[in-house]
């Protein structure tokens, strides 16, 4: 491949902190990919040396190897991914866990069933025929891979119906069957994101998720929690996210107003306590959980919780009233009379929410629906740096 023209395939491969791994998995991608025009590149969001070996192993790769460092790691793993396919200019990306967990010995099969023209995606799967997940480390992660697979699979029956791995970190698309202005990347589960919001067709090959080469694991607890979060939006969209941050927020209510009871406190100051706490707990989780990537459209945060704590207070105070008053003149139960208050409250709080406190700028709904892939051409270096959230993610 010559500087000039773009190569058939780029192997995306996400970093955080991978330093010890990157020598030995360009020596086995380039060894692996004989007779196709590969490039390597690295997204990277790492706080130790990664980048400088990256550069230090570009400089001698037999295949181009570039990188992009995020200053701000916007969308975290799967934002990263994104950013590969922005900067990529080939027919196929490949995305590739950085620690040899996937085996570059299976590129040219991957490619191979790519080439034959009928597929947008082929799957590296551990759950088909001779394919295995033994690399993960522990039972524990073994079960917890395995259920997600059930649960994504049970949620979403038809645009999985040829995936037996959408957890899968491992695998081959073709560049232009991707809406990239669509992709929300959150997360640790971009395929399951690629799948879900795109009609693709799927192709599955095995492979054996192998050991960790060098480094640590970054799957973490947050991770599950996000992983649910994750399946709930693409379901049921944002305001699923909303209603789990509200009903939580309603278990700490309920437990506040216990324990300032319990320590004696009067029931009206406990349950105004507790209310306005949860308040501001819910603001805060909905800022990360919810409405994260609307946050930065133009206002401040205390602009937006100015906003949200006087209209939940509102709400909260009104609320009774009116069932007082569905009870009183139409006579309705309480129970019921509360019911649709409660209910009417949650869709007034997610409109409130969606069109008033992350309501986007104008410029910034015209630049979504206008939204390109955003195209780098390859630097003459082979390796350049990115601002991160220029990438537009
Ligand atoms: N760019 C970027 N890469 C990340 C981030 N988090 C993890 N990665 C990379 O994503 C890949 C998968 O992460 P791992 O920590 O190996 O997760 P895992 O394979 O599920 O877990 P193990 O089996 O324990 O290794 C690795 O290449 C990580 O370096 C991130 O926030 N940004
Ligand atoms: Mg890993």
């Amino acid at each position: 491949m010559t500087g000039e023209s773009a190569p058939e395939v780029t192997v995306v491969v996400p970093t955080f902190n991978e330093a010890p791994n990157v020598a030995e998995l360009v020596r086995r991608v380039a060894l692996a990919s004989r007779d196709a025009a590969v490039e390597v590149l690295f997204v990277d969001d790492s706080s130790d040396n990664t980048p400088a070996v990256v550069r230090d192993v570009a400089a001698t790769a037999p295949v181009p190897v570039r990188l992009i460092h995020r200053d701000r790691p916007v969308g975290g793993l799967s934002g990263a991914v994104v950013a590969g396919f922005r900067a990529s200019e080939a027919t196929w990306c490949v995305v590739m866990d950085g620690d040899l967990q996937h085996p570059p010995e299976i590129l040219p099969d991957l490619i191979d069933r790519c080439r034959a023209g009928d597929v947008d995606v082929v799957v590296a799967s551990r759950y088909i025929d001779d394919g295995s997940g033994a690399g993960l480390a522990g039972a524990v992660r073994r079960l917890v891979s395995a259920a997600s697979t059930m649960l994504s699979r049970a949620m979403f029956p038809v645009r999985l119906r040829s995936c037996s791995d959408p957890m899968t970190g491992y695998f081959i698309v073709r560049r232009g069957a991707l809406g990239l202005a669509q992709l929300q990347p959150r997360g640790f589960k971009i395929l399951l994101e690629i799948l879900t919001r795109n009609e693709l067709r799927v192709a599955e090959i095995p492979f054996v998720f192998g050991a960790r080469y060098a480094g640590e694991s970054k799957a973490n607890l947050s991770q599950g929690l996000h992983f649910l979060l994750q399946v709930a939006s693409l379901r049921f969209g944002r305001m699923s996210r909303f209603a789990i941050v509200g009903a939580v927020g309603a278990l700490v209510n309920i437990a506040m107003v216990a324990l300032l009871t319990s320590m004696g406190v009067g029931y009206v100051v406990a349950a105004v306590a507790a209310a306005e706490l949860t308040i501001i707990g819910n603001f805060l989780l909905q800022e990360r959980l919810v409405f994260r990537e609307l946050r930065e459209e133009g206002k401040s945060w205390v602009h937006r919780f100015a906003q949200s704590f006087s209209f939940n207070t509102a709400e909260t105070a009104l609320r009774l009233p009116v069932v007082m008053l569905f009870v009183e003149t139409m006579h309705l139960a309480a129970a019921v009379a509360t019911a649709i208050t409660l209910l009417a409250a949650f869709l007034l709080r997610f409109t409130f929410h969606s069109r008033v406190v992350y309501r986007p700028r104008a410029s910034r709904r015209r630049e979504r629906l206008e939204a390109r892939p955003i195209r780098s051409r390859p630097d003459p270096a082979r390796v350049h740096r990115d601002p991160g959230a220029a990438q537009g993610i």
